[in-house]
């Protein structure tokens, strides 16, 4: 996360409380994926890079994820409360330096049942929504992520995913198969997606981030910053 190392940093964190703006406008892209943009102000922007840069220094650290069948990932991500490996969550960053992952905030869990409220636009949506995760993936101008599923999880609760930097295409296809047909859909910064009900496990991935979309006062100096929300359904 390099691109978040310039620009102003703020301490605390108690803009997720109250200050969320009503969306502008919303689109179901697919039953249950919807798109709200422009859903995070400025300021909570700012605060959520802050966040992130002190996630991404530790305790456990950044890192381009191993892959498997050798290589690695060109994004590179940082996870809060489980961390993330293909196929598992574990609590401490068993394939970095061993450490525990840092506590996810009760802030964010606010946040992520707001966010449910807005884009399915109910008043109840966020009920009973415990996010206990979240992958925090940095994209520099060439990182793109595959069409992949997301279900190492052991829930269907939704996905909320806030875009911050650059604008991306953000691919949505079916839960079928990672084939056409698809959605390309712009994310830019401050924008929300929710994955849920039938297409909680729909493929998706993200073949191209637009450079230098992003703006300078979100205190990301370049590059895309992408926080999705999850619930593992794990427990200890
Ligand atoms: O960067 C994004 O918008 C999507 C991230 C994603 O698909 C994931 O973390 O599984």
């Amino acid at each position: 996360m390099t691109g978040a190392r310039t620009g102003a940093t703020t301490g605390a964190v108690p803009l997720f409380d109250d200050d969320v703006q009503p969306p502008a406008q919303r689109s179901e892209i697919a039953p249950g994926a919807v798109h709200v943009p422009g859903w995070l102000t400025l300021p909570q922007q700012r605060e959520l890079v802050a966040a992130c840069r002190r996630w991404a220094a530790g305790p456990v650290p950044i890192r381009h994820t191993r892959l498997p069948r050798g290589g690695a990932m060109s994004v590179q991500t940082v996870c809060i409360g489980w961390h993330w490996q293909p196929y598992r969550y574990t609590r401490t960053g068993d394939d970095v330096n061993g450490a525990r992952v840092a506590d996810f905030p009760d802030w964010m869990v606010r946040l992520g049942r707001r966010a449910l409220v807005d884009a399915y636009q109910a008043p109840d949506a966020g009920d009973g929504y415990t996010p206990d995760t979240a992958l925090i993936n940095f994209y520099d101008a060439a990182a793109k992520l595959g069409m992949h599923q997301d279900k190492d999880e052991r829930s269907d609760a939704p996905v909320v995913s806030l875009s911050i930097g650059d604008s991306c295409v953000f691919r949505l296809g079916s839960a079928e198969n990672r084939n056409r047909p698809w959605s390309d859909v712009e994310l830019a910064s401050g924008d929300l997606f929710v994955l849920g009900g039938p297409s909680r496990f729909a493929y998706h991935g993200v073949p191209r981030i637009h450079p230098g979309t992003g703006h300078p006062d979100t205190g990301l100096a370049h590059g895309r910053l992408n926080i999705t929300m999850r619930v593992t359904g794990l427990t200890g």
